[in-house]
């Protein structure tokens, strides 16, 4: 008979993360405690945590108390529940896995990596696939399996013909995984299957994630989710809700709250019931310990922001509330130094935690000293100090400051000189 096995999505977490040198530590704790009031509520078979567990590589002392602790509660909350955790890009794989055999003890799985090997006959990389098929079990029953699969380095998908693309690649191996499962002795028909997976599909709303630089790769979702006997994808990396292609299940959790001022929508927690191999996914909001505010609300101009003292001003009535604050004003040279002390001023001894400025300039600065680069001639006629220049102006609203310019300049002539 084919049992419902209902499961609870997650990923991100990013334990350790900093904002502007604020550490989010409650932010991560208020977050485990609603976390466990939905696990007592909600009772799911199983808790998955889809990676980007820490937000390094080498999280401090508190950062993995806080993780120990939560996940021990966590766990200790029903003898039934099982949790999977999977490494994200963020995460050290090895130090991850480290406590791994202990971590059995109360029901916890954790998969840094998967000990790639190279197979002696074989040209290609191996891995043992048992060690991330976990079996979800009620009693003594299995429900279903989950395909426990890290992030993985785009090159250490194993290839099976040459100059396989990435997409392939991940395809192949999913595929190559969910065969593997079939020929498990223990696996049946009746049960489900989740796959995890930390990386970009195409499509996807990638709002607020900053590292996007050119080229990245990503997997295409209609290819891989052709492999219909995969019943849920439990992804992370995109800090986003969302789904990604047309069959609703392939899915983003997001992260629980927001890491930066640009992902400014309603985090959450996906719970999944699966039934008759479909995924049914309800989203649980995450309130937020400490808010993030953009203050005044985002102008679109140098027209629609405010000036220094007006905005100052009007943020007399918001310093005694615990948020993050990031500002946004507009004027006509770049802020000065007296400036940035009246601001830092106006936050000292404030519960709000001052994030910044975004300063708007005059459009026309903006014309007079960027080019339009059109034709690859346009491109090759700026000099690498007018092109750095543009950039900071881009980035900054701001021109870059004489100080900067003249040792940036002192740069690219070095640089340009010993070629
Ligand atoms: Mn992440």
């Amino acid at each position: 008979m084919l049992e419902k096995m209902k499961i609870i999505h997650t990923s991100d977490w990013h334990i350790g993360q900093t904002l502007y040198q604020y550490s989010r530590d409650e932010e991560h704790i208020h977050f485990f405690n609603q976390l466990k009031d939905i696990i007592i509520e909600e009772k799911p078979d199983a808790l998955i945590v889809s990676g980007d567990i820490f937000h390094s590589a080498t999280p401090n002392v508190i950062s993995q108390r806080i993780y120990y602790h939560n996940l021990v509660e966590l766990s200790k909350l029903d003898d039934d529940l099982q949790i999977i955790i999977v490494a994200g890009n963020h995460d050290s794989p090895s130090r991850l896995e480290a406590p791994r055999e202990l971590w059995n003890a109360f029901n916890v799985y954790v998969i840094g990596s998967l000990d790639f090997y190279k197979n002696a006959e074989e040209k290609n990389l191996s891995y043992d696939a048992s060690k991330i098929e976990i079996p979800i079990k009620r009693k003594d029953e299995i429900l279903g399996w989950v395909l426990a699969v890290p992030f993985i380095n785009a090159g250490n998908y194993p290839s099976l013909k040459e100059n396989d693309s990435y997409s392939n690649r991940v395809f192949s191996f999913y595929n190559n995984l969910k065969d593997n499962l079939k020929l498990n002795p223990k696996y049946n028909e009746n049960q489900h299957i989740v796959a995890t997976g930390h990386f970009m599909l195409d499509g996807a709303n990638v709002k607020g994630y900053e590292k996007i630089v050119g080229g990245i790769e990503s997997v295409n979702a209609s290819e891989i989710s052709s492999l219909t006997e995969i019943n849920y994808w439990a992804l992370g990396h995109i800090h986003h809700p969302q789904y990604v292609g047309s069959n609703n299940n392939m899915r983003y959790s997001g992260s629980p709250f927001a890491m930066n001022f640009n992902e400014d929508y309603p985090h959450s927690i996906s719970i999944v019931e699966m039934n008759n191999h479909q995924p049914n996914v309800k989203i649980k909001e995450i309130e937020p310990l400490i808010p993030l505010l953009d203050f005044p609300s985002k102008p679109n101009s140098y027209n629609d922001a405010e000036s220094l003292d007006l905005v100052l001003d009007k943020l007399t009535d918001i310093l005694d509330k615990d948020i993050y604050i990031r500002l946004h004003l507009k004027s006509d040279l770049s802020l000065s130094e007296v400036a940035n002390a009246t601001i830092l001023d106006k936050f000292k001894d404030k519960k709000a935690r001052f994030c910044g400025v975004q300063v708007y300039l005059p459009e026309s600065s903006f014309s007079d000293s960027c080019r339009e680069i059109k034709t690859i001639e346009d491109f090759k006629s700026i000099s690498p100090y007018e092109l750095g220049c543009s950039v900071y102006l881009k980035k900054n609203n701001a021109e870059m400051p004489e100080e900067m310019k003249a040792m940036f300049k002192e740069v690219c002539d070095e640089v340009l000189k010993s070629k």
